[in-house]
């Protein structure tokens, strides 16, 4: 008996390392291959490209308190709920279980604004687009979450005006539909996943919205501009998550006008 209560201080020093280990790897920062992680200010994060290893369980400490969030669930539910269908086909991993930063498990949904013109001074087909306020600074359409019961098409229009200062609001270009689905955006993890709707609207007289001057939201975006397709192409403004894909898709909507 006395021997037991000897042991009593070693199993609790054990059960504190125990526990101090598995909150670090639920909360905020954890470190990963050396790197220190905060994905939420957008320096590293062990997500991104499918890797066949272990994940790690990570989920943002912003999360707990964020009203966007959904609550947290435990581990044996985690484990019930659906996975990153690019995962699940691949039998791979993200390399991060739990939702990362984004703020629901599943599919989290997102509308994106593809506005295009072509300059009537040089000819070229230009799109509305920003740079995102993160590291690194990528330029991206103007897009942004779905608010609840918002439907897309409304989402897309008030993420351009919010972000890009323009006004979708009276227009009379009737937008196309060119994409709805999976993104391949680096804050995908094996439980959390961005899906978005893309919608066109093409101002081919530049009567209309390309007369729109653009302005930066000064909070999640550093620039707004239009800017020409062939130096999209070129690879002169790197492109965030998959938006390079959904102008090749607005080029392609262009040619049969
Ligand atoms: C991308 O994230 C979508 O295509 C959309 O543009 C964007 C929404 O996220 P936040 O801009 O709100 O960070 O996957």
């Amino acid at each position: 008996m006395i021997m037991l209560a000897s042991l009593i201080p070693y199993f609790a020093f054990i059960y504190i390392i125990y526990y101090l280990f598995r909150k670090s790897r639920r909360e905020g920062k954890i470190k990963i291959s050396g790197s220190n992680i905060n994905c939420c200010v957008g320096k590293q994060y062990p997500g991104g490209p499918l890797r066949p290893f272990s994940p790690v369980f990570y989920e943002d400490a912003k999360l707990k308190t964020a009203p966007w969030a959904a609550p947290r669930v435990s581990d044996d539910i985690l484990e019930t709920l659906p996975k990153n269908p690019t995962v699940e086909e691949n039998g791979q991993t993200t390399g991060v279980h739990g939702r990362g930063c984004l703020g629901k498990y599943g599919p989290n949904y997102a509308a994106d604004p593809v506005i295009s013109r072509i300059n009537p001074d040089t000819g070229e087909i230009e799109f509305a687009l920003i740079q995102r306020d993160e590291t690194p600074a990528t330029w991206a359409i103007p897009g942004g979450m779905v608010d609840p019961g918002e439907k897309s098409s409304i989402t897309a229009k008030r993420e351009f005006n919010e972000e890009a200062g323009g006004n979708l609001d009276n227009t009379s270009i009737i937008p196309v539909e060119l994409y709805s689905g999976y993104v391949d955006d680096w804050r995908n993890t094996d439980h959390a996943w961005m899906h978005t709707t893309v919608f066109h609207w093409h101002d081919a007289n530049c009567s209309s919205l390309g007369k729109m001057k653009l302005k930066s939201d000064g909070v999640e975006t550093k620039k707004a501009e239009w800017i020409p397709y062939n130096d999209i192409k070129s690879g002169k403004y790197p492109m965030f998550a998959d938006h390079a894909r959904y102008i090749k898709m607005a080029v392609n909507n262009i040619q049969l006008f």
